[in-house]
């Protein structure tokens, strides 16, 4: 065995058996290690970033860490964006980094560079290996770094000729340690301001959002009525009928503090204390006044769902409460498409047991009002700001789901930095039903420069705006990758081809003009 076979045998071991890939020549001792051991798929993603963001969803709706094998630093560059966006969800990844052959370094070569300088930033574990013989240790060191509950990025970096020499074998996997408790104090300090103190908000993030923790929280707020609210873009959050109703912060900071300004106490749950995403003069940052009386029950790194069922037993919470709602999803919409249709449509068709992957930026607000009734779903936003994320993303999850729909809402503007991914969904017949919601421009821009006072756009800001000249043709690009696709302009063609597509099979597009 060399040393690249006792890498995919260790990893196959721990369970990590996708591998989002986009290799070269210091990587092909692990690429014919892939054909030798069975037990790991390899998936070609065409950009760099499409395998990180992909390995982004896989681990979000998985649960195992998402595994990339990338090109020495320059390919590790380009992933970077989503590495960023996969650390601010606490994603667990493992990136296999190729590099040049030890004896070979000195030389200088041209696609020589400082790697571990690139993945410091996104990388809460980083290892050069430095032998064959520790190859398969160090895969599993990388394992254990990634899978630390809620999740950390872990990159190995190996040389090539390490990769080629003789191994021993496979490591088993390394025992995960579990979360840390939260104090019993802390939890009591909760239950103190939440029975005593009106009005008050519970705020989750993290794996509060997901199923246990959010029965949990209805336990809660059934026995205090404090409100529930969460992040803005959270990694995963479960919803739906039978799921409690929690509020969403809005995204822009004077909303968010007018949203949760009115609460005298706020407990958060799984998250840390929530901030402007940028600083606007005369705008606090923190979104919390120093007014209000703040708990931290848990932050995300700790074991929130633990905390929450502790503290909902504290407060004599009832064991179930009634989730029933008589709302129904929305009706079908007619008209124009805008963020309220498109929303709408597809609230009102949203298939059982679907993945929405949000990344419409301005083009779908309302949907996750207009869908708190639709059948149960996982939701996945982008908690990290780097755009692109969406299409590569959805990507991952699909191959983590493969019985699951899923469904992108993805603003046009930022599919066109990942849009490689169709091809992958293509190739891997993934059952990805990706929206562009096609407003021609970066329209959130736009709404920037006239929250900083700006009232006429001159040439040079609308051109770096608009996306209009020349329009992108999404059904042509859909089509050079593979994907089936359609455009429509009114709200009724959505549904009715929505509708249509979510009875195929594959990658589907709909070009959905705003
Ligand atoms: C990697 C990265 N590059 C650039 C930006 C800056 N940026 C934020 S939003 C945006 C435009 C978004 O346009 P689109 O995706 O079409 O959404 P819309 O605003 O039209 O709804 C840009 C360029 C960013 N956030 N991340």
């Amino acid at each position: 065995m060399n040393g690249a076979e006792s890498l995919i045998n260790t990893l196959v071991a721990a369970g990590i058996d996708v591998c989002f890939a986009n290799p070269g020549t210091t990587e092909m001792p692990v690429v014919s290690a892939l054909d030798e051991i069975r037990g790991m798929r390899a998936v070609l993603c065409l950009f760099e970033g499409v395998c990180t963001g992909a390995a982004d969803g896989y681990a979000r709706m998985s649960g195992k860490p998402g595994c990339t094998l990338l090109h020495l630093g320059p390919g590790f560059a380009n992933g970077i964006a989503y590495l960023h966006d996969a650390r601010r969800a606490r994603s667990p990844i493992i990136n296999l980094i190729g590099e040049h052959a030890t004896w070979h370094l000195p030389a200088d070569a041209p696609l020589n560079s400082d790697i571990e300088s690139l993945a410091r930033p996104v990388s809460a574990w980083i290892r050069r290996n430095m032998s064959a013989e520790e190859l398969a240790g160090d895969a599993a060191d990388a394992v254990l770094a990634a899978s630390i509950k809620p999740g950390a990025i872990a990159t190995l970096i190996m040389p090539h000729d390490c990769q080629l020499g003789p191994a021993n074998c496979a490591v088993p996997p390394r025992p995960v340690p579990s979360l840390p408790q939260v104090e019993i104090e802390v939890i009591e300090r909760a239950a103190d301001v939440l029975r005593n103190s009106e009005p008050s908000v519970l705020y989750l993030g993290g794996y509060a959002l997901r199923e246990s923790g959010l029965i949990a929280a209805a336990r809660i707020a059934a026995a205090t009525g404090c409100k529930l609210m969460c992040e803005t873009f959270p990694a995963r959050w479960e919803r739906g009928r039978g799921l409690p109703v929690v509020e969403r912060l809005p995204y822009f900071p004077e909303q968010a503090i007018n949203a949760i300004s009115k609460f005298h106490s706020v407990v958060i749950a799984g998250a840390k204390p929530p901030v402007s995403f940028f600083g606007y003069p005369g705008v606090p940052s923190f979104i919390l006044s120093p007014q209000q009386r703040t708990v931290s029950l848990s932050s995300p790194d700790e074991d929130v769902v633990s905390a929450l069922e502790t503290l909902a037993d504290r407060l004599g919470a009832p064991v179930n409460t009634d989730e029933s709602r008589s709302e129904q999803p929305p009706q079908r919409p007619v008209g124009r498409i805008n963020p309220e249709t498109l929303s709408a449509a597809v609230a009102a068709l949203l298939p059982e047991n679907a993945i929405i992957m949000d990344e419409s930026n301005t083009s779908a607000g309302p949907f996750c009002m207009l869908s708190q009734n639709a059948p149960r779903h996982s939701y996945l936003a982008q908690p990290g700001g780097a755009i692109g994320l969406g299409l590569p993303c959805a990507t991952g999850a699909a191959i983590a789901c493969p019985d699951r729909p899923v469904i992108t809402l993805q603003a046009d503007g930022s599919a066109m930095y990942t849009l490689q991914s169709l091809w992958t969904q293509a190739r891997e017949k993934l059952n990805v039903k990706t929206i562009i919601c096609n407003n021609r421009s970066y329209r959130i821009l736009g709404i920037e420069l006239k929250r900083a006072g700006v009232t006429e756009f001159g040439k040079q800001a609308q051109g770096l705006i608009g996306l209009n000249n020349p329009l992108l043709d999404w059904v042509r690009l859909a089509n050079g990758m593979g994907v089936p696709a359609v455009r429509v302009e009114h709200a009724e063609d959505l549904v009715k081809e929505l509708e249509r597509v979510l009875l195929e099979n594959g990658p589907r597009l709909i070009e959905a003009v705003i």
